[in-house]
């Protein structure tokens, strides 16, 4: 795994697997492209901006850095860019 990556699936681990391992309360999986599809064809930076910001949408709540508010951005990202990593 590229180091990158490695690093954003660790943050992954820690802060957002909780609820996207299992995809509670309507979380997309990793690995399941169905559910990302639509999600990552709005871009890294789209998609990463909202898990900061956190939102609202069709399946559920998803909260700003994922409750963790100690994660920076760049954090955040690279979780981000590690699930879209796994439907690619
Ligand atoms: Fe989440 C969604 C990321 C944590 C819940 N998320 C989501 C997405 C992403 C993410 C990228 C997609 C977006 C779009 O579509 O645009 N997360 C994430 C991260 C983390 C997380 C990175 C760590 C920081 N989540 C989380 C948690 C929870 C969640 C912890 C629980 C509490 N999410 C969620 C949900 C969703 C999401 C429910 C879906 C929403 C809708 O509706 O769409």
């Amino acid at each position: 795994l590229d180091p990158a990556l490695a690093a954003g699936k660790a943050v992954y681990d820690m802060s957002c697997g909780a609820c996207h391992d299992a995809g509670m309360m309507g979380a997309p999986k990793p690995g399941d492209k169905a559910a990302w599809a639509d999600r990552v064809a709005q871009g890294l930076d789209v998609m990463t901006q909202k898990s900061i910001d956190g939102f609202t949408g069709a399946a559920g709540m998803m909260p700003a850095k994922g409750g963790n508010m100690d994660l920076t951005d760049e954090e955040v990202g690279g979780a981000v860019a590690w699930m879209a990593s796994t439907v690619e």
